[in-house]
């Protein structure tokens, strides 16, 4: 069950199962694209099984949500919320800053909030009010004025909660592909928006990348992973413990240690056999252990080498010196350094976002953070005197390149 895993063909293998279910989500799209909200309710009846007169979660529901709560689970997602908002406070840059680079050369950046987006946050196997934070804070924060979130129906009463509290603006019981294809391309209730981010299965991954004509999307996000780098000093119980917590989330989920230490890896092996026994996920858990595993590295560069080839959505480092291997290790979508790290407490309430790119899809790609949800100008000031100082380099490469009205552009305001 805990094996030593072979991670050649890794990122083509998290990458798969994509390619497998793209024919029968092309077909969602041009159902929703034909037949709008008919074809959304028709969809959802069909996977959700469950009939909708509308996709609309309207106000009043959201506040009869808050009866059916806990109180002490609200207090938890504003304990979160504040957490996630002063994080991605932190990313915010100035909506314009300028400065005089030479005299009459002035150069900056202003940065806009998008004007509409819309957060998918994923249902089926569990229900995720954190993604409805994660997702709509940092838009929150950018100043998105328009933030829609859709969920698979029936969408739970903390979701809803969640929903409120991060400061969505449009609610909609709506899931998996068809979701996704109705905020990219507009149905009669759902108006299009301009960027779609979120994790999702492989469905409401495949349709986003299909929709990448249409709508502006994060990244894939699709099955948790786990990346660890630990030595001899590392708590195989710690490491254990992060390796369920990652293969809870789903069959498709994977977890690799990448080890100089062949007694961790296999008192790792002990712990997990022994925490797996009274683990209530234990079907999925099961699922996901097959395809996760541990790689004997010969020394820590070896490590580091490894981990790169595979770049994780989580990284986690347990090792006698984690600031040291910080600076060293590859691309990673969320790194946790230490023994007291555990990734759960990204996932939910340290502050930094839990929406992460998977299947090494880290290399290009960062987490959910404010810049996602922003445009940035690049702005440029110039005198007359910045005209003379930068018009010889102009009129010389424009005309090089055979531009002589770009030359013509600067030579005619040059003449007075
Ligand atoms: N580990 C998941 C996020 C999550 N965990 C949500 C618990 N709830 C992907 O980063
Ligand atoms: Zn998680």
């Amino acid at each position: 069950m805990w094996n030593q895993l072979d991670i050649s063909g890794w990122k083509e293998r998290r990458r798969g199962d994509i390619s497998g279910v793209l024919g029968a989500v092309r077909d969602i799209i041009d159902l929703i694209e034909r037949d709008g909200d008919l074809a959304l309710l028709d969809l959802t009846k069909r996977f959700d099984r469950i009939e909708l007169e509308t996709p609309v979660i309207f106000p009043e529901e959201v506040e009869e949500a808050y009866e059916e709560v806990d109180e002490r689970l609200v207090e938890a997602l504003c304990e979160a919320e504040a957490r996630i908002t002063r994080f991605h406070e932190l990313q915010k840059s100035r909506s314009l800053w300028l400065e005089e680079v030479e005299p009459g050369v002035t150069l900056g950046v202003r940065t806009r909030p998008l004007d509409r987006v819309g957060c998918y946050v994923p249902g089926g196997r569990a229900a995720y009010p954190s993604t409805v934070l994660m997702t709509a804070i940092p838009a929150r924060v950018a100043g998105v004025p328009e933030i829609c979130c859709c969920t698979p129906p029936p969408a739970d009463s903390l979701t809803l909660v969640a929903m409120d509290i991060a400061g969505v603006t449009e609610c909609y019981r709506v899931g998996g592909a068809q979701a996704i294809a109705s905020m990219a391309l507009g149905t009669e209730t759902i108006r299009p928006v301009d960027k779609i981010v979120g994790p999702g299965n492989v469905y409401v991954t495949a349709a986003k990348m299909l929709l990448r004509d249409q709508v502006e999307i994060d990244f894939p996000a699709g099955p948790s992973e786990i990346g660890i780098i630990a030595d001899m000093t590392a708590d195989p119980s710690y490491i254990a413990a992060d390796v369920l917590a990652q293969a809870e989330h789903d069959p498709h989920s994977a977890s690799v240690l990448v080890t100089t230490d062949a007694g961790v890896a296999e008192r790792v092996g002990s712990e997990i056999a022994r925490m797996l026994a009274s683990a209530p996920r234990r079907e999925i858990i099961e699922q996901a252990l097959s395809q996760s595993g541990y790689v004997i590295a010969s020394s820590r560069s070896e490590a580091v080498r490894l981990m790169e080839a595979i770049a994780p959505e989580h990284l986690s480092l347990q090792v006698a010196d984690p600031m040291a291997l910080l600076s060293e290790v590859g691309h990673a979508g969320s790194i946790f350094v230490g023994p007291y790290t555990p990734v759960a407490c990204g996932d939910y309430a340290s502050g930094t976002n839990h929406v992460l790119p998977t299947a090494g899809y880290a290399k290009v790609h960062s987490g959910l953070d404010v810049q996602h949800f922003c445009t940035r100008s690049q702005v440029q000031i110039l005198t007359e005197e910045g005209l003379s100082a930068i018009g010889d380099v102009v009129e010389a490469l424009a005309e090089a390149e055979g531009l002589y009205g770009h030359a013509e552009s600067v030579r005619v305001r040059r003449r007075g």
